[in-house]
């Protein structure tokens, strides 16, 4: 079906720039499509058409193309191979526990050649710690208390495929978060053993990775969070995840894990743990990287500041049934999902078959500890046949919710919480 739209959509409009769209935008080719001619084209009817926003792209017809695989994480979409990237589609996103074959992959440069867990040595320093250490991981094991959390893991530009006017990065949809278990050692307890001094204000990372150009003297990443987030208890140097040695491509065989803030801060390989005295300044912590608007600029614009993200917004998914399944008209079925609200935690989650005009609350359950995420579900019947969509809003225990529509552009394209929509047809 997507193919025979994208061939509508050719015969409608010059074929150079039909092209140039669709390789710019995997989810928008229809741009301006109406409901009603979707109606037309499905064949079938569209029961609450009438109740959706004018101007509404149905979200069926947000075509992705069919990424290449990875072979360990199949059903994973490729959205660039050099360095890797790839994200997961919804569904497969059910688990209440993300397996680390469906946990999203974002590099910023090419992963580090050797990662032998034996001989991995990384210092704990900078202006703010008293005694510079060097530490293996075995060291990290018989030193401190290990402890497991399950920590949502979200990068900042996921959801960037949506906003307008277009922005450089990778395009991710919905699929740059998960929530696997983690285990590993309390990041305070290791910047503790150095000594950390009074005008201490952020604990940064450098790690292990090559820069894309081939210059080894070229940081790829290096970022960090403010000493509060670094002392949190949940806030880990990791050594495994769900239960396994952490995986290469993960950042093994150690990783800094700060569950709800935006990925950036999670560093891979590491090799070093600065403790600052002042913002961190490595590579990523200034521009536009992972820094927003501190005032809200009109789509398009460059803000006179930029201000670092720290806690990501309130979210959900909705994880069953998968986007664009068959449901039996009358009959209830299970739709259930996923909630997360960065620092803070979900208090409610609502979903509506009806385009936003009402809204039934779902049960919701805790989370298995602080920045997990939550678990949701609710039964749904669909009164006839026809198309619909499912649309899932959290609410977080500030009493902020969800947007319908893509909250503020700003350069980079991050904090895209917008509601999640799923398409179901009752036949
Ligand atoms: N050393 C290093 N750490 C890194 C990155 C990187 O490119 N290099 N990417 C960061 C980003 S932007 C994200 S979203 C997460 C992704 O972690 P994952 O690949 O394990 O899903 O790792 C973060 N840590
Ligand atoms: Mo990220």
């Amino acid at each position: 079906m997507e193919r025979s739209i994208q061939e509508l959509e050719n015969e409608r409009s010059d074929p150079e720039e039909a092209a140039d769209r669709r390789r710019l935008s995997r989810r928008h080719v229809l741009h301006g499509l109406s409901l009603a001619w979707f109606a037309g084209f499905l064949k079938a009817p569209v029961p609450f058409g009438e109740r959706a926003p004018d101007g509404l792209v149905p979200v069926s017809a947000w075509a992705a193309e069919p990424g290449a695989v990875l072979a360990e994480k199949p059903g994973l979409t490729i959205l660039s191979d050099r360095p890797i990237n790839a994200e997961t589609p919804a569904h497969l996103l059910d688990d209440a526990i993300t397996p680390t074959s469906r946990l999203f992959v974002r590099n910023n440069g090419l992963a580090p050649i050797a990662t032998d867990t034996g001989s991995w040595r990384f210092t704990v320093g900078g202006e703010s710690c008293l005694g510079p250490r060097t530490f293996s991981i075995a060291d990290l094991k018989r030193d401190f208390e290990q402890v497991t959390y399950q920590l949502q893991l979200e990068c900042g530009g996921n959801g960037r495929a949506e906003f307008r006017p277009r922005v450089s990065g990778n395009q991710w949809s919905t699929g740059a978060i998960g929530c696997p278990t983690w285990t590993g050692v309390r990041l305070r307890d290791v910047i503790d053993a150095c000594g950390v001094r009074d005008d201490a204000v952020y604990v940064a990372y450098r790690g292990a990775d090559r820069h894309l150009s081939g210059d080894a003297a070229r940081e790829v990443i290096s970022r960090g969070v403010p000493v509060a987030k670094a002392r949190e208890a949940e806030s880990l140097l990791a050594f495994a995840m769900n239960g396994e040695p952490l995986p290469d491509i993960h950042g093994g065989p150690l990783r800094m894990v700060c569950g709800g803030w935006p990925g950036s801060v999670s560093g891979k390989w590491i090799t070093e743990i600065l403790v600052r005295d002042q913002v961190h300044d490595g590579a990523k912590m200034g521009g536009s990287s992972y820094r927003v608007p501190c005032e809200p600029v009109a789509p398009g614009d460059q803000p006179d500041a930029f201000c670092i993200i720290e806690s990501m917004p309130v979210k959900s998914l909705v994880t069953h049934p998968a986007h664009e399944a068959n449901v039996v008209v009358g009959q209830p079925f299970v739709v259930r999902g996923h909630a997360w609200a960065g620092d803070r935690s979900v208090v409610k989650v609502a979903v509506s078959i009806d385009f936003g005009a009402s809204w039934q609350a779902a049960d919701l359950s805790t989370p298995a500890n602080r920045l997990a995420w939550q678990r949701w579900e609710t039964l749904i019947r669909l009164p006839q046949r026809g198309y619909y969509e499912i649309w899932a809003k959290a609410t977080d225990d500030a009493g902020v919710s969800q947007p319908m529509v893509l909250p503020g552009w700003n350069p980079k394209g991050y904090l895209n919480n917008a509601a999640h929509r799923i398409a179901v047809h009752a036949t």
